[in-house]
């Protein structure tokens, strides 16, 4: 508690003045579970603490008239249902998330003065929610999209909110332009159509007509949109922020979040049917990993710029279209996330939680991207609506760990209940408390850098911000055969979609002939439109012709095939010590196996026995899984030969290019199937041909196959 001062001291001494401590922060891992009570042994009662008799009945004028008003028991609940809503978020509504902690690696003082970054033994709790941009709470999570990569930090000096995405540039420059993009790409207002999704006229329309969205656009169309996993996705601040530390001394910094599961996505006929097979499959994936020990981690990096350099780049470090490629500026990293617990109720956590890119602490600081700028003021006001007030800090969630009295008072849905009667600085009444603390070295109150601003009032654009073009062409040719494949395909499947040619047309000869002929002439044959012979503009040669940390072939992660779903599929006469074998190696590689039967009934192994499954190849059809397995067993094959669910599901693992694997006796079903063998799709469950097939998995996907499973029916 403070301590007495006479009215005169406006300052508090920062030590000894509510300092947060460890125990304070772990208290924050505990907190939501202090609230909440899962009422065993608790006698049914009223919001207004009366016990209920009956709960099946309203109350009656006779068992076979009118129900009475009265019924405050039957109202009160009523009434409180019919408000269970609130508004879900303008965008970012569909969304997940855990928590977890950060710890620094080291000592990162020379950048910055934040506390959490300078000791390696501190935890600071975090929580995560990851979401899509477009579609509504309820649409599908693996929708061609943006998503959302927002992190809560609950430091000892505030919360910091780093509210980023996992693509590292944005759609527009400026922050008023907002609205129009998202009216742009929202469900168009006549249909409510598309849900999830921006293959549609008026998003086309907009970026077409805008080249600054053109870097943003071709990452959207990447297999970036289309990630395998949230575990599986870097995660970036987009905008140049500052780091400040104990010597005032700034450096401008791009925050990225490195996954240990590496940069996976998923191919894009994939991604549709999952939408509908598992419309909760990104959520239901965390959700599990978590649950299952597979604690899904990222290292948190910046790119490090000093104030000097601020000027050095082809294009300028303000402009969020832009990114600082890492060849150019390695990223360092300065610690690790952990997300190790699930939420218990996903509206008090996930709905509740408010983001704000002003959630800073000391040692942090903005700079002038105006698309920042205008961030600081978007999502403070949003949630006054979402959330009903100013007092949304207050809900658990959003509580910082660190103490925060002030003389704000009131308002809708106020908790706190505060004593005294002192709600005004300077006061004598209270001893002058709470008081401002001056800024300082370290645990000072929170100064902005002096940053020198001389300069007229304009609302003008800099001419550092209009190059639009050249690193959507230094991203595309940063991109392997495959990816640059994936790229041209998911403009053709959008622009496809768009029913006026013009718009088409636009986006083929002004944007796309801009970023690469061949790009815009392979799109444009799709399309059934001519190519176009040259730009509309003239492109800035940018020196750095390829940047590999681009390509997410070059970002496998660091830990293998850890929690990877693979499927054995089984079936009446598979030979159980096959099973068993193939089990026990692919759980030394920590990968999750799964057993999938012709139904979700046990099968009867070649030796008699029942043999549990998992799910039927129904119930968890190919999309769900990494790479399968057909074990031992010849009855079994045969079985899986007649059955048209067993033969689809291979077919489709194949054309999805997973890594399969067959006993030596898989070779009849394979003939059935019109499958070869390839680098990916082994015969025999020797130690030989697994470790061929971690090894494949490592890359993710059997990309060779690409052209063979061009044959095979979607
Ligand atoms: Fe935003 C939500 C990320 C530009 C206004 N935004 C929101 C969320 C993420 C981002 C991850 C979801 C947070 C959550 O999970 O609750 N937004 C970005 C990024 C941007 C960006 C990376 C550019 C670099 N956003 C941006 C601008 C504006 C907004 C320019 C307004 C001027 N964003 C909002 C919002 C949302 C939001 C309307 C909706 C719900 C919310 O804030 O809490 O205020």
């Amino acid at each position: 508690m403070p301590t007495k001062k006479t009215p005169d001291s406006r300052h508090s001494e920062a030590a000894g003045v509510d300092t947060p401590d460890k125990a304070n922060t772990n208290a924050k891992l505990q907190s939501l579970g202090d609230v909440r009570s899962d009422a065993t042994g608790q006698a049914l009662r009223t919001n207004q603490g009366v016990k209920i008799a009956d709960n099946q009945n309203t109350l009656k004028a006779g068992s076979r008239g009118p129900s009475l008003l009265e019924d405050f028991i039957m109202r009160e609940k009523i009434t409180h249902f019919d408000h269970e809503r609130i508004p879900e978020r303008i965008v970012h509504a569909r969304g997940t998330g855990a928590h977890g902690y950060f710890q620094s690696y080291g000592n990162h003082s020379e950048l910055t003065k934040a506390g959490f970054l300078q000791d390696p033994e501190k935890i600071t709790p975090v929580f995560v929610r990851f979401s899509t941009v477009q579609g509504p709470r309820g649409s599908g999570d693996t929708v061609r999209d943006v998503r959302g990569f927002a992190v809560k930090f609950y430091t000892d000096e505030g919360n910091f909110d780093l509210v980023g995405n996992n693509m590292p540039v944005f759609f527009i420059q400026d922050a008023i332009k907002f609205p129009d993009f998202v009216h742009a790409v929202k469900p168009e207002p006549h249909n409510e159509m598309p849900t999830g999704g921006s293959a549609h006229d008026t998003f086309w329309d907009f970026v077409s007509l805008v080249p600054e969205s053109a870097h943003m656009v071709i990452w959207a169309m990447s297999d970036r949109a289309v990630p395998r996993s949230l575990r599986m996705m870097e995660g970036f601040g987009v905008h140049t922020f500052r780091l400040i530390n104990a010597e005032g001394v700034s450096s401008f910094v791009k925050f990225h979040w490195k996954p240990s599961n590496g940069v996976h996505s998923v191919l894009w006929d994939e991604a549709q049917k999952m939408a509908g097979k598992d419309t909760d499959f990104h959520r239901r994936d965390l959700r599990e990993a978590i649950e299952s020990g597979d604690y899904p981690e990222w290292e948190l990096g910046v790119q490090v710029v000093p104030e000097a350099d601020e000027h050095k780049f082809d294009f300028d470090l303000l402009d969020p279209t832009k990114i600082i490629p890492e060849e150019l500026v390695p990223v360092t990293t300065l610690g690790k996330m952990v997300l190790n617990r699930n939420p218990d109720n996903f509206f008090a956590e996930v709905e509740q939680v408010a983001f704000c890119p002003g959630h800073i602490v000391p040692g942090i600081d903005f700079s002038n991207d105006p698309l920042l700028q205008g961030r600081l003021f978007s999502y403070t006001d949003t949630q006054l609506s979402r959330l009903g007030g100013p007092n949304f800090h207050e809900i658990p969630i959003n509580r910082p760990v660190a103490p925060n009295h002030n003389n704000q008072r009131d308002a809708i849905h106020r908790q706190t209940i505060h004593k005294g009667q002192a709600a005004y600085e300077p006061n004598s009444i209270d001893g002058g408390w709470p008081k401002e603390t001056p800024p300082g070295a370290q645990d000072g109150g929170f100064e902005s850098y002096h940053e020198r601003i001389d300069a007229h009032k304009v609302r003008e654009r800099s001419e550092s911000f209009s190059d639009h073009f050249s690193q959507a062409r230094l991203f595309f040719h940063s991109m392997s055969k495959t990816e640059q494949q994936h790229i041209i395909k998911a403009y053709s499947f959008e622009l496809g979609k768009v029913e006026r040619e013009y718009i088409r047309e636009r986006q083929v000869n002004e944007i796309l002939a801009n970023i690469d002929l061949e790009l815009a002439a392979a799109v444009a044959a799709n399309l059934g439109l001519p190519a176009p012979k040259a730009g509309t503009v003239k492109v800035p040669e940018f020196k750095l012709k390829h940047s590999p940390a681009l390509s997410q072939m070059n970002l496998p992660g660091t830990v293998g095939i850890k929690g990877r779903k693979i499927a054995l599929l089984v079936a009446d006469g598979v030979d159980g010590a096959s099973v068993d074998r193939l089990t026990k190696a692919f759980e030394a590689h920590s990968a999750r196996v799964l057993l999938l039967g012709p139904s979700s009934a046990p099968v009867k192994t070649a030796d008699g026995k029942q043999l549990k499954v998992d799910a039927s190849m129904e119930g968890m059809p190919s999309v769900m899984i990494d790479g399968l397995w057909v074990p031992a067993g010849k009855a079994a094959h045969d079985a899986l030969a007649n059955s048209g669910l067993a033969k689809h599901f291979l077919l489709e693992a194949y054309k999805h290019l997973k890594p399969m694997g067959l006993a030596a006796e898989g070779k009849a079903l394979l003939t059935t199937l019109g499958l070869k063998e390839d680098k990916g799709l082994l015969l025999g469950d020797d130690k030989k041909a697994v470790e061929s097939f971690v090894a494949v998995l490592k890359e993710h996907r059997v990309w060779d196959r690409e052209a063979a499973a061009e044959a095979i029916p979607a």
